[in-house]
């Protein structure tokens, strides 16, 4: 199978050596690309020195979602069969990649969640950045019928079928991970969840500010029932689609 990790970006210059290095010395027959966000600072120099794939948007678009139009498209169109997401700040660990990877490979699941809070391990976010996710995790669960308790993870493993669905049929803009978690169950994708430990950000700030996090809930609920309004068009198309491939 080919897998792909994409490492989103944006002026992460005094992380990305690092978690590049990680990615090397852990590669078990990954390939890596970078999906820079329109840094102004030295990320798509480094990253390109280091010799990786870069993607480099000239603007900066739609703060860190707007990487995942990119990758998903790059996934598709070099036929990879896995994607990962994996943050360019140092958060996620390369260690790790193979249990978010596992349940897709084994064709168990088809978007993977590597969760901080299954088994309390390692950063966990700020008390308020808590509360935000609970509240997502719990309605998200409720809507997909299982347990889901980081919905908001960055540390993600898509199969196909997603990489088919933000590739093909929603191009529209993905908000957050509401949006991309509820979409993909209507599509047909199978969920899991898998513990993983996260680290503090090495350097630098989060996207995620107090008034940042106060929208955030606001535009959550948003696209909670927008996805809800769209589940059956979706399920529609994507049996189109899977019935014409078969
Ligand atoms: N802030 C920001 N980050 C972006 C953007 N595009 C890509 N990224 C990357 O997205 C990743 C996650 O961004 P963070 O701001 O750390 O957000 P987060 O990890 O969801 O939130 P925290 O748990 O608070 O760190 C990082 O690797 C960023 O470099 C962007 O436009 N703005
Ligand atoms: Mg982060």
């Amino acid at each position: 199978m080919k897998i792909l990790i994409a490492v989103i970006a944006y002026n992460e210059e005094k992380n990305i050596r690092s978690v590049l290095d990680d990615l090397a010395v852990h590669n078990f027959g990954y390939d890596v690309v970078v999906i820079d966000n329109g840094s102004s600072d030295r990320t798509v120099a480094i990253a390109r020195k280091m010799g990786e794939e870069v993607v480099a948007h000239p603007v900066n678009v739609g703060g860190q979602f707007g990487t995942l139009p990119s990758y998903f498209l790059y996934s598709w169109m070099n036929r990879y069969d896995i994607l990962c997401q994996f943050d360019g700040d140092g958060q996620h660990k390369a260690s790790e990649l193979k249990k978010i990877i596992e349940p897709v490979e084994k064709g168990e699941a088809d978007y993977v969640i590597g969760s901080r809070f299954l088994e309390k391990k390692g950063f966990q976010s700020s008390f308020f950045r808590r509360i935000g996710i609970r509240l997502f995790s719990l309605l998200d669960s409720w809507i997909v019928g299982q347990k889901i308790t980081d919905v908001t993870s960055g540390f993600r493993a898509y199969g196909k079928r997603v990489i088919d669905l933000f590739s093909l049929v929603y191009k529209h803009e993905i908000c957050d991970t509401n949006q991309l978690l509820l979409l993909s169950f209507s599509a047909g994708a199978r969920i899991k969840e898998v513990p993983v430990e996260m680290s503090e950000r090495l350097y630098g700030q989060s996207e995620f500010g107090f008034f940042k996090s106060s929208g955030f809930i606001l535009k959550g609920l948003i696209n909670i029932l927008g996805c809800i309004l769209q589940k059956k068009q979706i399920k529609k198309i994507m049996g189109a689609i899977n019935g014409n491939q078969d």
